[in-house]
Order: structure tokens, then sequence, then C-alpha cells
């Protein structure tokens, strides 16, 4: 009988290891953007293997998303980005009977986030932030003097400043849907204007100051700022604070500011997403209700420096951080940021055509 029982209990014990074996999720994320432990504890409340991915750009992941078969479970676009691969029948309705900690969301980022996604169906929130200027105090104002505009897009756009610091490294972010209309915006254009003129006379600007970029990548200026190889960088919020985490811990007397110009910046929201055709949408809805774990996503900003939506989150989020207006930044900013814009084909391939020039000099 003994022999039967202990049979049973190996046979049943296999059959949860086997079924715990076959759960997988594959991931695919912006890099530096999670918390050093947060796979390790999903994988160890459900049991799933995760296998996760990162890249740097939505365009990357665009050409994944619509070539289709990523092997994908959960992705994260950015609002603009997700909006039209939505219009493309790349992404999976939302079952939300299996996100009960929808309710820990904050109803008006969600409802911001509702303009790219009608009714929340498709995605969810991870983070936020916006498009800034990362830059390292002592350098700019070794160049520039103490009264560097560091508070204004033309640091990076006016060719005199620009000419200062190309010594010390001025970096871009190889995002031309973001690069051109801050352009466009220190031109005091609209940054949503999608006419041709305008994007070119963003473009001209961005030309101007060509010579004096070190290079465009968005993400490589985290560890250069931190290590003092690069003084200026356009970048994302949470990287530039990551950088100037990491360069004060180096104690190298390394200090990095991040601004918001006072002309007005783009504000994102990087979204979770399901692909219609992943494999495995259980385990994929298992993962985004899991991050929307108030702790989860406290851990998450807490390491990654970049503001969530998660209201119940909030008490767990330190207090440096809720305090820093340049993670969340104060009702008279915020009144100076622009949402991304969703581009037509046409568009898209104007700025795709003006980057290209911008970067190749063709
Ligand atoms: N290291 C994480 C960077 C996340 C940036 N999200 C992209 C926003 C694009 N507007």
């Amino acid at each position: 009988m003994k022999k039967i029982i202990a049979t049973a209990a190996f046979v049943a014990m296999s059959a949860i290891s086997a079924n715990a074996a076959d759960k997988v999720l594959h991931v695919y994320n912006w890099s530096d953007y999670i918390a050093e432990d947060t796979i390790k504890k999903f994988e160890a409340k459900t049991g799933i293997k995760v296998t996760y991915d990162v890249y740097d750009s939505n365009e990357v992941l665009e050409a994944k998303m619509l070539a289709g078969s990523s092997g994908y479970d959960v992705v994260v676009p950015t609002s603009d980005f997700l909006q039209r691969q939505i219009a493309a029948g790349v992404y999976a309705k939302l079952d939300k009977s299996k996100l009960p900690n929808l309710k820990n969301m904050d109803p008006d980022l969600m409802k911001a986030a509702a303009n790219y996604d009608k009714g929340n169906e498709h995605a969810v929130i991870y983070m936020w932030g916006t498009t800034g200027i990362g830059y390292n105090t002592k350098m700019v104002a070794k160049r520039l003097g103490d009264k560097a505009p560091t508070d204004s897009w033309a640091l990076v756009f006016d060719p005199a400043n620009a000419a200062k610091l190309k010594d010390c490294g001025i970096t871009f972010l190889d995002a031309p849907t973001e690069m051109i209309p801050a352009a466009m915006k220190y031109l005091g254009l609209d940054p949503r204007s999608t006419k041709k003129e305008d994007l070119e006379k963003g473009a001209a600007v961005i030309e101007k100051v060509r010579p004096f970029i070190r290079y465009f990548h968005s993400s490589q200026y985290i560890s250069d700022l931190a290590n003092g190889d690069v003084c200026v960088s356009v970048g994302w919020s949470g990287d530039v604070f990551q950088a100037r985490d990491r360069a004060s811990e180096a104690k190298k007397g390394i200090e990095i500011g991040y601004s918001i110009p006072k002309q007005g910046a783009l504000q994102w929201f990087d979204m979770m997403a399901i692909p219609a055709d992943s494999k495995h949408k259980d385990e994929a809805h298992a993962f985004i209700n899991f991050i929307m774990d108030p702790q989860i996503t406290a851990d998450i900003t807490n390491y990654v420096w970049y503001a969530n939506a998660n209201k119940a989150s909030m008490p767990m989020v330190e207090q440096e951080i809720k305090d820093d207006k340049g993670i969340f930044p104060t009702p008279e900013v915020k009144a100076k940021l622009w949402g991304s814009k969703v581009y037509n084909k046409r568009t898209d391939r104007v700025i795709t055509r003006l980057w290209t020039k911008i970067k190749t000099g063709k």
C-alpha cells in the first residue's frame, strides 16, 4: 500500500514539475527598465520560466511586431507606436478578468493612455517619462560658464553652444520621432505638426549641429554620462537619473543633472501589450498582473527612476523619487509637455528620410 501511495505521489509531483517546466514566457522590454529581482520573483511565485530580451528603439520593436511570429508574449511599445500597431492588428485584446490588479492603476493616467488605445483594451502603462537633457554639471559649466542654458533646447540645438561642447561629447537619441519634434519646438513650431516643411525645418536644426554630435544611440549614454565620457545627452528621464546614480556611487566627483527644457518636452507612456500571435497568453496576463502589484511596481520605479502609473504603489516609492521634479514634474511644467504624435505612413517616410540624411549625410 505504502508503495502505491509513494508511486502516486511521485507521479503527481512529476506532473506538477512537468507542468511548471512547460510554463514559459518570452518578454521583450526596453533595456535598463526593470528591477534586478522582478523576474526572479515572478518565476518563484508562478513557476513560469521567463526569457527576457531587451531593445532600445521603438523602430526595432515595430519591425519585429509587423513581421509577426516574434515569439514574444509581452512587449512594451511606446503609446504612439502602440496605436498604429493596434491598427495593424498586432496585439490581442486584454482579458481584464485576468488582471485584478488593474484596480491599482491611476485612472487619470490610464485615461491619457486611452488616447492611444481606446478603452485601454490592448495595453497597460508600464512606466512613463519625458525626453529631456542629461548633462555633466562641471564639464558644461567649464565650457559655457555658470549661466550655461541647461534649461533650454538651445544647449544642444544652438550651434554656438554645441561647438563649445563638442570636445566633451554630445549625444542624441537615435529616435527620429522624438529628436525632430524637439528641434521643431526649439524653433517655436508645433512639435506635433506633421507638415513636411515643419519637419524639414526641425531636421535642418539638427543638421547644423551634426558636426558637433559624437553619436546617435539610445542606451549607451547611461554609462558614458556616468563615467564622464560624454557631457550632454538628449535622453530619457529615468536613464539620465540612472547615470546620475551610478556617477554618485562611483564617487569620482561626477555630477549629472536632468532638465526638462523650458520650451517643453515630450511626455510618453510605455505600454505592456500581448502580441496577437503569442502562444502563452495566460502567462502573459499573469506577468502583466504581477507587474501591477503595488510593491513590484514601486520596486521597479525605485530601481530605474521612472515614474509609474500605479497609484497604489506610491506609498512604497522612495520619497527622494516622489519629490524629484524631473521624474514627477510640477503641474506648471506638465502643462508644457506634449504627447507623442501618431504618424501615418507618409509622414513616417518623410521622417525616416530626413533622419537618414542627418545621420549619413545622404
Ligand atoms: N531604459 C528605458 C528607456 C525607456 C524609454 N522608453 C522610450 C520612450 C520613447 N518615447
